[in-house]
């Protein structure tokens, strides 16, 4: 990589180029000791001379990505060291616009197929310098750089993937969008963006097709250099704390066996590929002498990151940080100290570069065993304890083997770690860190003008930057086989349940297990509000008290959320605003003690609420009068239902099942203050309350009651949001849109 001064400098990805070692000779792995051991420096060397052998490979030949053609799953489980299992290959190759799919048998020496593929392959390194040079190559790119007062020559631009949302005229093009920044004089790329202007390039052609300018923002002057000395510079650092270290004086207690790694009660096989960067294969867990698997393999599969601002410069920013640009591509040296404690093993990745060669990475995985203080278990005994009679206390310190790596995507550093924990669980964790992308704006602070309209997607991080809202999305493929391949998945969800009346508890969880029958039933969402225990299983197998073994899946952050409030009528009202009963029940579903000063309340009907509510009421204002006045026949079931007088169809046999008439009525009594059905009594109504002839609440502790009459319909939306909530869970019916039934005008 040239770094010629009047040629734009392709600095993110520079970086992270100079840092790795060139493949060479005397650093030649050693051969494969694993059928799922990675392609080596010499297979990826092999391969690239027996595709030249077969002719494929032209002057512009570019490999997207070399990965081992794993052999199958009942082979590689079947292995044992000294057998050999072929080596295979599949490289994703390009030429002048098409792209072959290759099979290679690396143990035979030759090339078993050569297939043309569509669709759109990872980025390459040249791909993302190229589209920088074809931005600033376009006159019309120029010229809105020299109209900001810049030179091609004084600007760093960053070809980024574009997304695709199905536009017609980009069907079949392999677009770049590429702006630009002020070429930064210290450490930070990020910080100076031009924004409002970018270049659209199509990699077919080799052409800027597009250069949109949506006018000029002012690019922030100050550099925010992320270097302790540059940091400095903008102010005193924080005085250095005390170290507390982690530290391993004998040695870890990681060995190799079989060609995977051990450590306590765990095993695994360990590589990284291209794509998903670390990828743990053949996970077993060791339980008395018998090793028991728990996963055939567990890998990263894709980093989404879609951006939340309309704008014309940041819609399209949707990537795929693992599909796109490649996890393990990216994967960075870990630090001895910083990324990881001063005792951990370190491992050199191997990775295919865009002419098919290898690289290497050195310290791109690190793998460490840490104690941070906790205990993995303890118990003091309590009861029995006396001065004379010390109780014992137990417990033992917690130890985890972490394996970790790190990949720079542009600004954005990536964190992944596998932890193995003694207890048998297996913990992944992600973390994000590196450089916020910023949005140049003209803002300066919260209080100019401008402020209200640069923040609406985005936080103002700096004078005149704007972090805009996003989100990264973890996924991951775990290919879970516990004890053997058959398994089966179940859910556990926890399940609300309400008790019997005469239960002094009013509700509890109980729970639930269901197998979906396809895997498109077992698509799950994860709710915090109803909590599911995603269940893998081995049903054939049974242990001494009849379980089948089992992993659970467990997502944190999860369980958060009271599981009983909403089902208790006691809870639910408790410090309410408003309390709204809407239920058509027979009986109070309240007490009238419950009502705090300041609520304000509203019914459906009479029955529902207690008697004595109506003294807690300050302000009473009715809804209006009942329309419909019915003479009281045999039919009309006065005060049976909730409407002043309810219709009641059905045979005279059906009839008699109706619940007789109450001879004691429900709210208000049978006082004529409340006696009002019809006629709406002498309580002021809504009408009277908007024109000002009465008044509604004059202080905050007063309780207000907006008296129903019949018609306000809160049993149907609160029945229809339940149908609504059921509808949604069993995936039944579909989504109209909410604009169908808006209008801005009545007609
Ligand atoms: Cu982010």
């Amino acid at each position: 990589m040239n770094g010629s001064t009047n040629r734009p400098a392709i600095w993110a990805w520079c970086v992270v180029v100079t840092a790795l070692a060139p493949f060479t000779a005397s650093a030649q792995q050693a051969q494969p000791t694993h059928p799922l051991d990675a392609l080596t420096g010499t297979e990826l060397h092999q391969i690239k001379a027996i595709l030249q052998a077969e002719g494929k490979l032209g002057p512009k030949a570019r490999f997207h990505n070399v990965d081992l053609d794993e052999p199958d799953k009942a082979a590689v489980t079947a292995w044992r060291p000294g057998a050999s299992l072929p080596r295979r290959a599949i490289a994703v190759v390009s030429e002048a616009g098409t792209v072959h799919q290759a099979a290679i048998d690396l143990s035979a020496g030759r090339m078993t197929a050569w297939q043309a593929v569509t669709g759109e392959p990872a980025l390459l390194l040249g791909e993302m310098i190229g589209a920088a040079d074809m931005a600033l190559a376009d006159s019309r790119m120029v010229q809105a750089l020299a109209k900001r007062g810049f030179t091609p020559g004084q600007v760093f631009c960053l070809p980024l993937t574009s997304g695709n949302f199905g536009r017609k005229e980009e069907a079949g093009l392999r677009l770049l969008k590429v702006p630009c920044y002020a070429k930064p004089t210290d450490s930070n790329v990020w910080a100076r963006p031009i924004e409002g202007l970018f270049a659209t390039v199509d990699l077919k052609t080799g052409k800027a097709i597009d250069v949109t300018d949506t006018g000029m923002v002012p690019v922030s002057a100050e550099l925010w250099g992320y270097d302790e000395a540059e940091v400095a510079r903008r102010g005193a650092l924080r005085p250095e704390t005390k170290a507390a270290n982690l530290s391993q004086p004998g040695g870890d207690n990681i060995t190799m066996e079989e060609g995977r790694f051990v450590w306590d009660m765990w095993r695994f096989h360990l590589r990284a590929d291209k794509r998903p960067g670390t990828v743990l294969s053949m996970v077993e867990a060791r339980d008395g002498v018998r090793w028991r698997s728990v996963a055939y393999q567990m890998h990263l599969s894709e980093i989404f990151v879609p951006y939340m601002d309309p704008d014309q410069s940041w819609y399209w920013r949707a990537y795929m940080d693992s599909g796109e640009y490649g996890f393990g591509n990216f994967l960075s040296p870990l630090r001895r100290g910083v990324d990881c404690p001063p005792y951990a093993r370190f491992l050199t990745a191997t990775m295919p570069q865009d002419d098919g060669e290898p690289i290497q990475i050195p310290n791109a995985i690190c793998m460490f065993e840490r104690s941070i203080g906790d205990p993995a278990w303890r118990h003091y005994e309590t009861v029995g304890r006396s001065p004379q009679n010390q109780t014992p206390t137990a417990g033992r310190p917690a130890s985890q083997l972490v394996v970790r790596s790190a990949a720079a995507i542009g600004n954005y550093d990536y964190l992944v770690d596998y932890v193995f924990h003694q207890d048998g669980s297996i913990r992944i964790a992600v973390g994000a860190t590196g450089i916020d992308a910023t949005k140049g704006v003209a803002s300066q602070s919260m209080k100019d003008a401008t402020a209200a309209a640069d923040t609406r997607h985005g936080t103002l991080i700096a004078p005149g930057l704007v972090a805009p809202f996003h989100s990264h999305y973890f996924n991951f493929r775990l290919d879970l086989d516990v004890d053997g391949t058959a398994n089966d998945f179940m859910r556990e969800r926890l399940v609300q349940k309400q008790l019997s009346k005469g239960s002094p508890r009013r509700s509890l969880y109980s729970v639930v297990h269901d197998m979906p029958a396809a895997e498109k039933a077992a698509r799950t969402r994860i709710e915090p509000g109803s909590p599911a225990l995603l269940h893998f299983g081995n049903n054939n197998l049974e242990s001494v008290l009849g379980h089948h073994p089992g992993y659970m899946l467990m997502p944190e952050g999860s369980y958060v959320h009271p599981l009983l409030a909403a089902d208790d009528p006691r809870e639910a009202v408790r410090g309410v605003d408003l309390l709204s009963s809407c239920t058509d029940s027979m009986a109070p579903v309240y007490d009238a003690d419950w009502i705090e000063n300041g609520m304000h309340v509203t019914n459906l009907g009479r029955r529902e609420m207690p008697d004595a509510s109506a003294n807690r009421f300050d302000v009473v204002v009715r809804q209006g009068t009942a329309g419909l006045q019915m003479r009281q026949t045999e039919r009309f079931q006065a005060e049976r239902g909730l409407s002043p007088a309810a219709y009641i169809a059905g045979t005279v046999e059906e009839m008699r099942r109706i619940p007789e008439k109450n001879p004691q009525p429900g709210f208000g009594g049978d006082s004529s203050e409340f006696m009002d059905r019809g006629n709406g009594g002498d309580k002021p109504d809504f009408a009277d309350l908007v024109t000002g002839k009465c008044k509604g609440r004059t202080s905050r502790d007063q309780v207000t009651f907006y008296r129903n009459v019949g018609n306000q319909g809160l049993q149907f939306s609160s029945v229809g949001g339940w149908v609504y909530q059921q509808a949604v869970k069993q995936k039944k019916g579909r989504e109209i849109p909410t604009e169908w039934f808006l209008q801005d005008i009545r007609d």
